[in-house]
């Protein structure tokens, strides 16, 4: 018998002819870029997913592993009981994993990808009707104003997946200290982190994590023109582009680009932009930290009390940090 009923909340998108602007600025820029979120339309989300299971993808089964056996550890660190909220929730899975350790009174999914997001918490509820459930539909990389639905009292960020990664460090210190303050009421700071990141190790390794034999992350890449197609009313012919993934040691980044197969010239209804062949568009960056640079982040932010779980080879890092 169902206790709660989740609910589901939209909040209204910034402001989407600004958002179209700047996408278009992007793509005429001499470095033609792209914003990473625009990877996760409904298909990108299902690509990301089955990233997750290729065996050269090594961050999930790695953080996989440290959260299975320090599940109880984490959880006498963190604290039961809290508000979870799930940032970039996706299909929930890695939450629902710990919620038998963390037992959450509220569940708080948010994710841009919202057709994916209510799916997965429709799913969820189901399974886990003791707990309040509340998902959103929001980009919350640009701001963290969340919903009087979700409770104030203790809230424990979840970030996992190292999905800081895909801020440039400057971008992760600001989000950082906006997830600090998301965690102050009534003037105390209560609650706190739950976060991972994946660390800098062998090129060969990480370079094969983002250019996979099977080509799936090619496929991920490529789907970005689909949906730049679909939103912008772009051209983009996707057998004239091919997927490069590599890491850039001096910025300590993996770079995602597409590059042009061909010389070719992009439409849409207010403008065009040429490429040469081999000419890139930079469509993400996953910047692998230190296990030192990305603690000392933390406490740049404002959390104390950094707790640090890896896995035998010191891959990835699980971090919780009191607010
Ligand atoms: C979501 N994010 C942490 C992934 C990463 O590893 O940076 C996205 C990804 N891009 C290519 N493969 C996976």
């Amino acid at each position: 018998r169902e206790r709660s009923l989740s609910q589901f909340i939209q909040l209204a998108e910034g402001n989407p002819a600004q958002a179209k602007e700047e996408l278009l600025a992007g793509l005429s820029a001499e470095h033609a870029y792209t914003s990473p979120k625009y990877l996760y339309d409904a298909l990108g989300s299902k690509l990301f997913e089955a990233i997750c299971e290729l065996p050269e993808y090594y961050p999930t089964r790695t953080e996989a592993m440290i959260f299975d056996r320090h599940a109880a550890d984490i959880a006498a660190t963190a604290g039961t009981g809290s508000t979870l909220i799930d940032l970039g929730a996706g299909n929930c899975a890695k939450a629902a994993r710990l919620f038998p350790f963390l037992q959450p009174s509220q569940y708080v999914p948010i994710d841009i990808s919202v057709e994916f997001l209510r799916d997965a918490v429709e799913r969820l509820q189901h399974q886990f009707p003791q707990i309040a459930m509340a998902g959103i539909g929001m980009d919350f990389s640009s701001g963290l104003a969340l919903p009087p639905a979700v409770h104030r009292r203790n809230r424990l960020f979840f970030y996992p997946g190292s999905s800081i990664g895909n801020f440039t460090p400057e971008q992760s210190l600001a989000f950082l200290k906006r997830v600090h303050a998301a965690c102050v009421h009534d003037g105390r700071a209560d609650g706190g982190i739950l976060i991972s990141v994946d660390l800098v190790k062998e090129t060969e390794i990480l370079d094969a994590a983002y250019d996979d034999a099977l080509g799936v992350t090619a496929s991920f890449n490529l789907n970005l023109l689909l949906h730049l197609n679909r939103l912008l009313d772009t051209d983009f012919d996707l057998r004239q582009w091919q997927h490069r993934g590599f890491f850039n040691a001096e910025q300590s980044r993996i770079e995602m680009h597409l590059e042009a197969r061909s010389p070719q010239t992009v439409r849409w209804p207010s403008g065009v932009r040429r490429f040469e062949a081999g000419e890139r568009i930079h469509t993400e960056s996953s910047y692998k930290y230190t296990r030192q640079n990305f603690t000392t982040l933390l406490a740049q932010a404002g959390f104390e009390d950094v707790t640090v779980w890896t896995d035998p080879q010191e891959w990835f890092i699980v971090c919780h940090a009191r607010a």
